[in-house]
């Protein structure tokens, strides 16, 4: 008891003699303040604009074709340099911290339970920054997931095991037609052309099990369900032409992972031309060499299917029944 009450009393004197530092010690946290953001600053003004290209994306893919990938591309390089800059005060106040009140004696260090401006503080700003996330999360979310009413191309994708077909249609709904469609097989990856600069809609649906229709540049994929789903989703524009491979992203069975397509971006012209010699009844390779173009995937090549009456007869019921 009588030990404690010294305790207590050497506190107080030491508190009341450490009233003229605390204002120096304020004075150096507000500076390691500084110091932290000041260096965020710095780091940003450093490496440029393109923060995201000198770190390579953080790990995020880069190269998008879309407007809706470049403004996902964005949100997480903007959401990494918050992070970091949160990080970068909150370890310096750490070490700033260890340093500081490193143990000198045994004496009880001043005690700063209950201060509210403190408390207040370490509530208030987290729940700040989480709500600028989800602020500029939701902003993008949204506009990645806009549907409109009337897109210039509508395309369905009908997965199936283990293949794609794309339907070009002339209206959007399960109840618009068909004009021209292209169809993959064991043999022929199937090939989908779309145009650039013009808006496409894809209306997703599966005819057995859940797939997922997935074109890494477009830094985006959904999931295709069977059933009477529709799962729809947009582009503005691709702004790039070329090949780009196209995967499912959804484990569906035996041959998921050779279940390739490829996404050729041609002009609104080679686009045109295109539907029409697929409406006249020329095959895909043919209407793309009419177009110019390569009548085969480049990006991914048919696999495969080892499917043989040696290796796969349902009817021999001694494979695989255990017995
Ligand atoms: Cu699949």
């Amino acid at each position: 008891m009588v030990a404690r009450s010294s305790e207590v009393r050497s506190s107080a004197v030491r508190h009341s003699a450490s009233q003229g530092a605390g204002g120096h010690r304020r004075r150096g946290a507000g500076r390691l303040a500084g110091l932290g953001l000041g260096g965020a600053a710095l780091l940003v003004l450093l490496t440029g604009c393109d923060v995201g290209k000198t770190f390579g994306g953080f790990g995020w893919p880069q190269g998008g074709i879309t407007p809706q990938s470049h403004r996902m591309y964005d949100l997480w390089i903007a959401s990494c340099i918050a992070a970091l800059a949160v990080g970068v005060f909150v370890w310096g106040l750490i070490f700033w911290c260890v340093i500081r009140y490193r143990k000198r004696g045994n004496e009880l260090p001043v005690q700063t339970r209950y201060n509210l401006p403190m408390e207040f503080l370490y509530t208030i700003a987290p729940i700040l920054v989480v709500s600028v996330l989800f602020y500029y999360t939701a902003v993008v979310q949204t506009g990645v997931d806009k549907i409109t009413k009337n897109p210039d191309v509508t395309v369905e994708v009908v997965a199936f095991k283990w293949n794609w077909q794309f339907n070009y249609r002339d209206g959007q709904g399960p109840d618009a037609n068909t004009v021209a469609s292209v169809l993959g097989t064991s043999d022929v990856i199937p090939v989908l052309v779309l145009p650039t600069g013009k808006s496409i809609r894809f209306e997703e649906t599966s005819r057995d099990v859940i797939h997922s229709f997935w074109v890494p540049e477009l830094l985006f994929k959904r999931d295709v369900m069977p059933g009477n789903v529709r799962n729809v989703f947009e582009v503005t524009s691709l702004d790039q032409e070329g090949e780009f491979v196209g995967r499912c992203a959804e484990l569906c069975g035996s041959y998921h992972a050779f279940m390739n397509f490829e996404l050729r971006v041609v002009s609104p012209q080679q686009y045109d031309q295109f539907l029409a010699e697929k409406k006249a009844g020329k095959s895909t390779q043919e209407a793309l060499t009419a177009i110019g173009e390569a009548p085969y995937a480049s990006t991914t090549e048919p696999f495969d299917t080892r499917r043989t009456k040696n290796n796969f007869n349902p009817s021999d019921a001694s494979a695989g029944a255990g017995s």
